[in-house]
């Protein structure tokens, strides 16, 4: 599909979504016993509510690094990862924030087709390298949050999504079968840092996952890169995506993931309880593939003592 037809699919999913989401979604209330009270932190603007309209249009081959609300509100951006692309450009992408049926949401299309190349679109705030990889637009405008220490809190994320349409160009394998070529991810990406880690860490916490990475299924890959500790979870229990074409509110369980990644990373205590959140991010990662999303009500909360998470979707009226 060519991006001009990729665009026109969209808009008429944008609009055949209108009439079905006329009723606005009340504030997301994660699922829990004996919590009556749960406190946003780190993020603000997730309702996107206060959030002036913008797009970027539907944008081919560019690296993206833009904050559109200045030092107050969300940062968007879209990159490819690789070190021999000195332009960092993603293939195709969109950002935007509009009204869809009286309720504002934002909306983030990626696309890369150009083989092995993996790179992503997303909206952030928090800043955990210093910059992005734009070339000579390295700057961060965005909002930066003071680092959010992790120990005595009971940490959960909660969004709204509506998984518009995912898929990959490719079902190929690498030789060997051992390798996978294309992949969509729709994902809360969690940066942790710690005095006493040498690296970084971010959890991949993923709800739409669809990839051929070898035998087996869909992930996790995750593992210990040069730079950071890479830890990749389908947050859905059965592992099914956000369904396709509707609303789903997720629940996430912070905390939890924080400690799986701790087991498979072999920190300790000491190391857990230093950790601070530096950035989150919601982004579309694609290889060899193309993802487009809605989302909204998107929000960092810690919870009251002893609340009981109920990690997982829950698809909306
Ligand atoms: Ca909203």
């Amino acid at each position: 599909m060519t991006l001009i037809a990729g665009y026109a699919a969209l808009l008429l999913l944008a609009a055949s979504s209108r009439a079905v989401d006329a009723d606005v979604p009340p504030v997301p209330e994660p699922k829990t016993v004996g919590s009556p009270q749960a406190q946003a932190l780190f993020l603000t603007g997730g309702d996107f509510e206060e959030a002036a309209p913008f797009d970027t249009g539907l944008v081919a081959r560019r690296c993206v690094n833009l904050s559109p609300w200045g030092e107050r509100g969300w940062g968007v951006g879209a990159a490819t990862f690789g070190r021999d692309e000195p332009n960092h450009a993603l293939e195709g992408l969109r950002l935007r924030v509009f009204d869809d049926g009286g309720n504002r949401v934002a909306g983030i299309f990626a696309k890369e087709s150009r083989g092995l190349r993996i790179g992503y679109a997303r909206f952030v705030q928090g800043d955990a390298w210093g910059g992005t990889l734009c070339p000579g637009n390295a700057a961060v405008g965005w909002r930066r949050p003071e680092p959010l220490g992790v120990a005595g809190r009971r940490l959960a994320l909660t969004i709204d999504v509506k998984n518009e349409q995912v898929w990959k160009f490719s079902n190929r394998l690498l030789r060997g079968g051992v390798g996978g070529t294309s992949q969509v991810m729709v994902a809360f990406n969690v940066w942790l840092s710690s005095p006493r880690l040498a690296k970084r860490a971010v959890l991949d916490l993923a709800v739409v996952h669809d990839c051929n990475w070898g035998p087996g299924d869909c992930g996790p890959n995750t593992d210990e890169g040069a730079k950071a500790f890479h830890y990749i979870v389908h947050v859905a229990k059965d592992g099914k995506d956000s369904a396709k074409g509707r609303w789903v509110r997720w629940l996430v369980d912070l905390q939890r993931h924080i400690e799986g990644a701790a087991r498979r990373f072999g920190w300790d205590r000491g190391v857990v309880e230093s950790l601070a959140i530096t950035q989150v991010d919601f982004l579309v990662e694609v290889m060899d593939g193309q993802g487009s999303v809605l989302f909204d009500n998107v929000r960092l909360l810690d919870m009251p003592e002893g609340s009981r998470l109920e990690e997982g979707g829950t698809p909306l009226p």
